[in-house]
């Protein structure tokens, strides 16, 4: 079985860290192939692989997946003994809501503060991206209080939902955004992810510089 995931600079696509992340925790060994993204060639590139011109996609032998979230749910499939969802059918509901909703939602804070690992640029939030940002912390703090029993992650154990949000945990410590205990403690779990140190690593050795607002 020959996996390949397909992605772009660690340092900005914040897409690509999600399935890169779920991979990691997974267990299962795959190989990687970097498209820097805004080159003169990135489309072309991205294009031999992916049929949406778009990164992250998974190659799996000869079948190509792409989108982030049904990359997460394959190698969910692929490897049923790490429970990447949530064992129980009322946390695994939830967590597959506060997926959708991130993988679908949350644009001002996606466009106005763009995920760039090795930034430390502290910003106010305009009215819109805090009204994300307030919804966020309360996902956060009710997976956290319902689900979160005694693990670290919003449903204890890490599942593809904290994936799905590791991206904005960056955001969070980029642009310094003020956050409540509980959302702060669940900021720093994320960030002590041996595999998210290991990305964050990758990100800091970069050496494109691509223009952000
Ligand atoms: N909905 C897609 C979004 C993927 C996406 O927007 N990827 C960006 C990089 S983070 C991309 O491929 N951009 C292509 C380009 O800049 O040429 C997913 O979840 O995978």
């Amino acid at each position: 079985m020959t996996l390949i995931l397909i992605i772009g600079n660690k340092n900005y696509s914040s897409w690509s860290l999600r399935p890169w992340l779920v991979l990691r925790q997974s267990g299962l060994e795959f190989a990687e192939v970097r498209i820097p993204l805004d080159q003169p060639d990135t489309g072309d590139r991205i294009r031999q692989y992916s049929p949406s011109g778009r990164v992250p996609v998974l190659q799996h032998d000869d079948l190509t997946i792409w989108e982030s979230l049904a990359i997460c749910e394959y190698i969910a499939e692929l490897a049923p003994d790490r429970s990447l969802w949530p064992v129980d059918a009322s946390a695994r509901a939830v967590a597959r809501a506060v997926s959708a909703e991130m993988h679908s939602g949350f644009s001002d804070l996606r466009s106005q503060m763009p995920v760039d690992c090795r930034a430390r640029r502290p910003r106010m939030a305009t009215p819109a991206v805090q009204r994300d940002i307030d919804r966020i912390v309360e996902l956060w703090q009710t997976c956290r209080q319902q689900f979160g029993g005694t693990g670290d992650f919003l449903f204890g154990d890490f599942s593809i939902a904290d994936a799905m949000y590791a991206p904005v945990v960056t955001r969070f410590v980029t642009y310094a955004v003020p956050l409540p205990p509980i959302a702060q403690a669940y900021v720093e779990a994320i960030e002590q992810l041996p595999a998210m140190q290991e990305w964050l690593a990758a990100a800091a050795a970069e050496t494109e510089v691509l223009d952000t607002p």
